[in-house]
């Protein structure tokens, strides 16, 4: 099904052909790669050198040519020979591998029933046709399954749009921010996880003009070095109360925009009555707030005075806050804070919403949309999930199951109120045991199942646990298409080389096994003629152009901005809320009657905080920042990219001087789901009393089960908030010198 029928250009000197392709690896940027082939091997890669904008490629993407020929690919279908996560395979052939997954789909469904079965997917690279859909088809035509719930990124921020403005499809495309008079950064470090491939150099931009910016986060990131004026060291799990605090400071002096809030805002007063103390006695002032989130009193009265007076401002969240233990509240609080100010659809201001992956739907532009799904007969008729909201739809089925507690799924079954006793996991673009929480967990999880299949390009930790490897082609190896994620901008994805090894594409594995499980009418085009048909229903004008520069940048005569349409046409166009408004109270949430869930955000302590009694014995608060080199587990295990930043954990100087630690020591990063080797790195750069251990490293445990990978998720509890957020940012740890 793949074949270089890719359009190329032509006439490097070298001798060499060049490809005109893109990465989008599963991080904020969308990127042109340049790819020098010569007698079917890649050369090198560059990248884009056309004219501005350039969506020019990191480290990672010009280190694309180590990952696809790098030593630890699956280049073959494997069959698991020892004991299960112990990494002993042997080669078998494509039709053993298809023959065996397809027997045990249908052992499985005829033994257990279809609701046995489960499957689990995540990014991968983010394209429109070698996507999770591929697998997710085949299971709905063959007969149906359990489905993972959960996007991981930023459900607690999803939550809050559901609740404030009735979508979560909005954001507006980041050369908005050179509108901005003042950027507050909080808790969002573009310069590391990009957030459109542009956004730092707006920042820049915006920076060299004199522009007030503010990072407010536990480290002094890389944004904060390179764009921020002031850096506000904060508390893990506390930014709500210094948001409210900020509201109080607004509210007091009487710095809020009452006409914004009489024409577009429902349930203020309820808010006002909640900050103002006059609900529960308890006035959230800058002076409460310190002493709950460490940022002294006369800073959060001076950055309100700011944010408030200055306009437009950009509030910019950051996904890392709501990966905690009330992440919709932190998200929540931005947007009371954005509709207080009157920065709700104004060019320059920002919603609070998302950060970078906007929804496609809420930009002018359009693409076809690729392969279906189907219906899965498992959710036919089942309820929706408790505590959810109707914005998300079809995709709250109770029958679902979420992601970050599928391990206590596995473990407990029907017995734990499960659908069903699970036995066959099937993965696909997703390094389940590292990415998810509580990893040795998941590793109890998965040995308890029958069956594992892991389609994968990587020896991951997930991979060593299967019974069946399918190797899976690189991106550099197929065709395919995306989209910026906040920006109208079409890429290609341009078949550069043949595949390596056996390696084939998603779309050929599903189809594999559509022939095994007897469906006939499971796909009726190549991954060529899938991306004409996805680019017929686009704005796109020229394909051929399109396939040969591999990219189409659209002109907007200004950038999209979130909500201007009902901020200017406010009767045309009802924000998608029961009121029609943007709403500081939800009656939906007052509904569920739930304290965890309040109509107002709230500030509400997390368990694992610093005053938790389990901070005797593990004092430190653990953050699991997104990395620079790596696109969460993907390319970490490259040379080029392990010699610039090697996996350490950071910790404040005070808190190593206290421990007799030095920069460089070995240290052991422990609680009581389990334990971590790796090097200290000393650095003001953390605040006292936390932690990071960058997400993304693998999970390596030795005989001891203690990782030595340094995977963050080693440590991370799998709770879910109770609006469903991804709790990575939330737990308490112990360091000490080994
Ligand atoms: N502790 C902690 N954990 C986190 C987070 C955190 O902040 N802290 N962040 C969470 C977030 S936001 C997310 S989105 C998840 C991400 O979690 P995952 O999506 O699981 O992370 P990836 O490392 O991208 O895993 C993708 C896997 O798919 C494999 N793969 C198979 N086929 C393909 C293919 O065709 N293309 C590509 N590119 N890969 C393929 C890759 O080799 C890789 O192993 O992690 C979450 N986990
Ligand atoms: N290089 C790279 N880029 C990526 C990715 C990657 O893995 N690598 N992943 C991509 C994906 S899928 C996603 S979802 C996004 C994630 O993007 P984000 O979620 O925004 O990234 P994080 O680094 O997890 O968190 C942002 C910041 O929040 C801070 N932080 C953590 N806890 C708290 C807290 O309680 N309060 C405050 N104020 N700050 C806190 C962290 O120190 C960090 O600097 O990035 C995308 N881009
Ligand atoms: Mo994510």
């Amino acid at each position: 099904m793949t074949g270089l029928t890719t359009p190329i250009n032509r006439g490097s000197s070298t001798g060499e052909r060049v490809v005109m392709t893109t990465c989008s690896s599963h991080c904020g940027g969308v990127c042109i790669l340049k790819v020098y082939v010569k007698d079917g091997q890649i050369t090198r890669i560059e990248t884009d050198d056309g004219p501005e904008p350039q969506y020019r490629a990191c480290v990672r993407g010009r280190a694309y040519r180590q990952r696809v020929y790098a030593p630890d690919r699956v280049l073959y279908p494997l069959r698991r020979v020892g004991e299960r996560g112990k990494g002993e395979f042997k080669r078998i052939s494509w039709d053993e591998a298809l023959d065996t997954v397809a027997g045990e789909i249908k052992r499985v469904r005829t033994t257990y029933g279809p609701a046995a079965m489960l499957y689990i997917q995540s990014g991968g690279d983010v394209t429109w046709l070698h996507n999770r859909k591929t697998i997710d088809r085949l299971l709905c035509m063959s007969g149906g399954y359990s489905r993972d719930w959960g996007w991981l990124s930023h459900d607690g921020l999803l939550y809050a749009m559901a609740a404030t403005y009735g979508t979560f499809t909005e954001g507006s495309m980041r050369e908005d921010l050179l509108h901005s008079s003042m950027i507050i950064m909080w808790g969002w470090d573009p310069a590391t996880t990009i957030q459109e491939t542009n956004c730092s150099w707006y920042i820049a931009q915006v920076k060299e003009k004199g522009t007030r910016v503010v990072a407010v986060d536990p480290r002094y990131t890389e944004s904060a070095a390179a764009f921020a004026r002031q850096w506000i060291p904060i508390r893990p799990g506390t930014d709500v109360a210094a948001l409210l605090a900020i509201a109080h400071v607004i509210i007091t002096e009487n710095l809020h925009d009452q006409a914004f809030l009489d024409k577009y805002t429902v349930g203020f007063p309820k808010f006002k009555d909640y900050v103002l103390g006059v609900e529960d006695g308890v006035a959230k002032t800058p002076a409460w707030a310190e002493s709950i989130c460490g940022v002294p009193a006369a800073t959060l009265q001076a950055l309100a005075r700011e944010y408030a007076s200055i306009k437009p401002a950009a509030l910019v969240a950051g996904y890392g806050p709501g990966r905690s233990a009330f992440g919709e509240q932190f998200h929540r609080a931005i947007m009371a804070l954005a509709a207080m100010t009157g920065n709700v659809g104004k060019p320059g201001g920002d919603a609070g919403v998302k950060s970078w992956s906007a929804g496609m739907g809420s930009y002018p532009f359009r693409l076809g949309r690729g392969m279906q799904a189907g219906i899965n007969v498992v959710e036919k008729g089942s309820p929706s999930r408790p505590n959810t909201l109707p914005a998300f739809g079809y995709a709250n089925s109770s029958a679902r199951i979420p992601k970050v507690t599928m391990a206590d799924a596995i473990l407990k079954g029907k017995a734990g109120g499960y659908t069903a006793d699970y036995k066959l996991l099937y993965t696909v673009n997703v390094n389940y045991i590292n990415q998810l929480p509580n990893s040795n967990k998941i590793a109890e999880a998965l040995k308890k199942l029958e069956f594992i299949v892991v389609q994968e390009q990587f020896m991951t930790a997930t991979a060593r646990y299967a019974d069946i490897i399918l190797p899976t082609c690189t991106i550099l190896e197929r065709n395919d298409l995306t989209m910026g994620g906040a920006r109208p901008y079409f890429a290609c994805i341009n078949q550069a080389i043949e595949p390596v090894g056996e390696a084939r594409t998603h779309l050929e594995i599903a189809e594999g096994l559509a022939q095994r499980l007897g469906i006939k009418d499971y796909n009726d085009k190549n991954d060529n003629e899938w991306v004409e048909d996805i680019v017929k229903d686009s704005d796109i004008t020229d394909y051929k152009a399109f396939r040969r520069q591999g990219s189409f940048k659209m002109a907007l005569p200004e950038p999209y901005v979130a909500f201007r349409r009902q901020i200017e046409h406010p009767e045309k166009h009802p924000f998608l809320t029961p009121s029609g408004k943007i709403e500081f109270y939800s009656q939906l949430l007052a509904d569920m009657n739930n304290p965890v869930l309040p109509p107002v955000p709230k500030y509400i302590e997390s368990w694992e905080s610093p005053n938790d009694p389990l901070a005797r014995k593990y004092p430190l608060q653990l953050i699991t920042a997104h990395f620079k080199l790596r696109a969460h587990s993907q390319f970490h295990t490259l040379p080029w990219l392990q010699e610039l930043i090697p996996q350490k954990v950071t910790i404040n100087p005070g808190d190593a001087q206290s421990r007799g630690l030095k920069d460089g020591d070995m240290v052991r990063i422990f609680n009581d789901r389990g334990q971590v080797i790796l090097p200290a790195r000393v650095s003001e750069r953390i605040m006292p009393g936390v932690v990071d251990v960058p997400q993304g490293a693998w999970y390596q445990p030795d005989e001891k089960g203690i990782d030595r990978g340094g995977c963050a998720n080693t440590l991370t509890r799998d709770e879910l908030s109770p609006g469903g957020a991804l709790c990575t940012n939330t737990a308490l740890v112990q360091v000490e010198r080994v």
